[in-house]
């Protein structure tokens, strides 16, 4: 192992190659089964972490249940108090585990300290949030009553995230759900278990000096089944899903059917519209930066281009050249564009694929692609209605298409089984307002003249249709994780019945 990936994992609290499962402030391992990370980077064996066992899962949610019951009643400012140090320890780590981010999922350094970026970003705004967990007063039809609601805390949240946000998507659910005042278990994806580790190696300084009780945060790791233990558990209110559209749909049945909730964060097949009237100075980095950032595993990635006909073939040229200009290899050199696939699984879904290939995709190989995971991203040409067209594909594969009118260039964006992220690039009011407008764009996210991946954490983000539904991180997302009640007092002497029912004994 490199030496200096050593040091950083050390630093990390990820000392031995069989760290075990840990719970808040305790580790321990008692599995007998291992995970092995692999990176793609280089195909190094970066250590092995125990899953957890049955046994192990049942002390986690028993320990959880336990510390709900005190952290629920610590107030949600002083529990904001709490994140804000959470906040502070995810600066001081920042670099280690950005790098660490980098080179056990792949994505390039930058994105690594993007994502601790975003863990900092929304502790700041949980701290805010929690002295502004808002509910409304309503005036009573009755007299001499009173009406308001109330948010309380909802309980345990089970958070299930993916490998290609392994840090940052978990915060946005942990952050808020510890506002709230619930407590978390984290299943963190199988691909990418020590980051998840490192968090709750970070964290768990800050909960032991405040003498929070073990369980506020809890990790279980394992392959689906561990999740699955976890989203046909009655005693778990809230599951927060992350992945792909076949996953989030065994998921939501499967919470749905023990009438518990879930928030999914599911598939995207984010278009981007280009109009006759767009600056492509911006839009053509826009393009490429969605389509080839995070090689392409991004859920908000941009898959497809809907282009005006009267610009297409210049746009195509330029796009070609631009694709030229990439650098693939290593993520942790800052000059390389694009990073390699999470695993060779990955790769293979790749060939799979089909169009008019403007610019091939190809395996690279040779020196510093020994990992068999690093593809160049590539461009084909298509008609909307191709199937192809209709699913997503995590990988660096852009599907680009030309339009003759705007309502033609909506109906195309709109007519894929997901609604995640939009764009459209125009400097044209009109076809801007049209694509915000309740006849333009049908996803969740819809922007103007940026691109479709790098969202803020302020916003609500989430999409509808096979995206799931939910909305998590910023906005009134925090609504999800307590519940909700309705109180009215009578303070009078009378007892009237509300739609004026009178009922005398
Ligand atoms: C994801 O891919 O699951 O908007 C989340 C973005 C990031 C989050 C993506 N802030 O691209």
């Amino acid at each position: 192992r490199h030496f200096i990936m050593q040091s950083i994992l050390e630093k990390l609290g990820i000392q031995s190659v069989n760290f075990g499962t840990s719970t808040g402030l305790q580790a321990w391992a008692s599995g007998y089964k291992y995970l092995s990370s692999y990176s793609p980077v280089d195909s190094q064996l970066i250590a092995k972490v125990s899953e957890s066992t049955h046994q192990d899962y049942q002390q986690v949610m028993a320990t959880a249940q336990t510390a709900f019951k005190t952290w629920r009643n610590i107030p949600a400012p002083r529990r904001g108090e709490i994140v804000r140090q959470i906040g502070m320890a995810f600066r001081e780590y920042k670099a280690e585990l950005g790098k660490l981010v980098s080179y056990e999922m792949g994505k390039s350094l930058q994105e690594g300290l993007g994502e601790v970026q975003e863990i900092i970003d929304i502790c700041d705004f949980a701290v805010g949030l929690s002295r502004q967990l808002y509910g409304l007063t309503m005036h009573s039809e009755r007299p001499e009553h009173r009406m308001y609601e109330q948010y309380h805390p909802l309980g345990i949240v089970g958070i299930i995230s993916a490998f290609n946000f392994p840090v940052a998507v978990w915060s946005w659910n942990a952050m808020i759900a510890w506002v709230c005042g619930d407590v978390c278990i984290w299943k963190p994806s199988e691909k990418t278990p020590l980051t998840a580790i490192a968090c709750q190696n970070i964290i768990a300084s800050v909960l032991k000096e405040n003498q929070i009780p073990e369980g506020v945060s809890n990790i279980i790791t394992g392959d689906y089944q561990v999740g699955e233990w976890l989203t046909a558990d009655t005693r778990v209110p809230l599951i927060s899903a992350t992945g792909s559209t076949r996953m989030g749909k065994i998921v939501g049945a499967t919470v749905a059917a023990r009438m518990g909730k879930s928030l999914l964060e599911l598939g995207g097949n984010n278009a981007i519209i280009i109009t006759e009237n767009a600056d492509l100075t911006i839009a053509i980095p826009a393009v490429v930066f969605g389509a080839v950032g995070t090689a392409g595993q991004r859920c908000t990635s941009t898959r497809r281009l809907i282009i005006h006909e009267s610009i297409y073939e210049s746009l195509k040229e330029r796009l070609v050249k631009a694709y030229q200009q990439l650098r693939i290899g290593n993520p942790l050199d800052e000059n390389n564009h694009v990073g390699p696939l999470i695993d060779q699984k990955a790769v293979e879904a790749v060939a799979k694929e089909g169009g008019k290939m403007l610019v091939e995709a190809a395996l690279l190989s040779g020196d510093g692609y020994e990992s068999g995971c690093y593809v160049k991203p590539c461009i084909a040409e298509v008609e909307p209605h191709f199937s192809i067209v209709k699913h997503e594909t995590f990988a660096p594969i852009l599907y680009i298409m030309k339009y003759s009118n705007i309502e033609e260039a909506l109906e195309i964006q709109n007519d894929v089984p997901q609604g995640l992220s939009s764009s459209i690039f125009t400097l044209n009011m009109r076809e801007a307002e049209l694509f915000l407008s309740a006849n333009g764009s049908d996803c969740g996210i819809a922007n103007v003249n940026i691109g479709t991946s790098g969202a803020e954490i302020g916003g609500a983000f989430g999409g509808e249709k096979e995206t799931g539904g939910g909305r998590e991180s910023g906005s009134d997302a925090w609504k999800a994780y307590m519940r909700r009640q309705t109180n009215t007092i009578n303070y009078g002497k009378q007892l009237p019945l509300a739609q004026g029912i009178t009922f005398n004994i």
